[in-house]
């Protein structure tokens, strides 16, 4: 596909946003205004700025711990993102959650989870939920390779095939798990192959190229919007950062990181569209980006810590 000028501008504001908030928080960490974990998906930005534009806002979504950018995609304010990782109480978890639980039921949001694979059953309930009430709703749910290690991924694949479910699997295969290279750990490292098992079609895309993910995941959302039934998108891809803020990178060498980032999907995007996006179309989407985490950082500054007497407020005993 060859996005018109409009197209891609969109496709290239997107993942700038999400690129410049990532700094922004790289940054941020290192300043210790961010705490606990931080996974980046710097490289990776293709992939939710091609599926999210497709969803509609009765659709609902749930990702992983590297789901900053899919959470601002969706449509959650910068603010709400940024103070969550300050753990400031107007963040969209209000504080409590931090960097890998990003939610929001109003975005239908639904995740930011820090265990592997835990958001894949969380997307076969939201599924049932959906089939159930007829509302037409399609459930997307993204996921590295290495959920597919994973018991549950066996187990969601399996009931959103045999129960029919609305869900699109989107699978982020960036080839490591942590340190663990695929082609170390699993048998079957073309993990589409795996969704064929439990009798559900899939395609494979590059995840590099905005544009291909665009086409490849609109269309597998009208197809499971319009059959009811689960598909499955492998995108393959390379995160350019650690695999968090701890990882020292020892599994991989730095010629291979720089191969891959000669395929940096912004700077693929603006060389494919030359003539099209112009440099003052860059600087203004720059500027936007800028404004907007500036924007957000100063609000995340401003926000309050949670006050001490709500420490117990939505703490459930039995
Ligand atoms: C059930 C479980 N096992 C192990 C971990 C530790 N862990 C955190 S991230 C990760 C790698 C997951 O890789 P992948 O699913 O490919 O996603 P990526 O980090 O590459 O985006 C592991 C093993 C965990 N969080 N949960």
């Amino acid at each position: 596909m060859i996005p018109s000028r409009e197209q891609a501008l969109g496709m290239l504001r997107a993942m700038v946003r999400v690129r410049r908030l990532e700094e922004r928080c790289a940054e941020d960490y290192a300043a210790a205004k961010i705490r606990g974990f931080l996974h980046l998906y710097i490289g990776q930005e293709a992939i939710a700025a091609g599926v999210l534009p497709a969803l509609g806002a009765a659709d609902s979504v749930v990702a992983t711990y590297r789901e900053h950018g899919h959470a601002l995609l969706r449509g959650l304010p910068a603010r709400a993102i940024m103070a969550e990782m300050y753990g400031r109480s107007g963040g969209c978890s209000r504080g409590r959650g931090g960097s890998m639980h990003l939610f929001s039921r109003e975005h239908r949001f639904f995740g930011g989870h820090g265990i592997v694979g835990a958001g894949l059953p969380v997307a076969i309930g939201l599924a049932l939920a959906d089939k159930l009430l007829g509302t037409r709703g399609v459930t997307c749910v993204f996921f590295g390779e290495g959920a597919s290690a994973e018991g549950e991924f066996h187990e969601s694949l399996n009931l959103a095939s045999l129960w029919r479910l609305p869900v699109l699997f989107v699978c982020e295969n960036n080839l490591y798990a942590m340190g663990t290279a695929l082609a170390r750990s699993e048998a079957e490292p073309e993990i589409h192959k795996k969704a064929a098992v439990h009798r559900i079609g899939s395609e494979v895309v590059d995840g590099m190229d905005v544009a291909a993910v665009t086409e490849a995941a609109s269309q597998a959302i009208d197809r499971v919007r319009e059959t009811g039934a689960p598909w499955f998108l492998e995108c393959l891809a390379y995160r350019f950062r650690a695999h968090s803020m701890f990882d020292p990178e020892l599994y991989r060498d730095r010629s291979e990181v720089e191969t891959w980032r000669t395929r940096d999907p912004i700077t693929q995007l603006v060389s494919r569209m030359a003539g099209a996006i112009m440099p003052e179309d860059i600087a203004a989407i720059e500027a936007e980006a800028a404004a907007e985490i500036a924007d957000a950082c100063a609000f995340a500054d401003a926000s309050p810590l949670e006050p001490v007497e709500d420490l117990l407020l939505d703490v459930r005993a039995p």
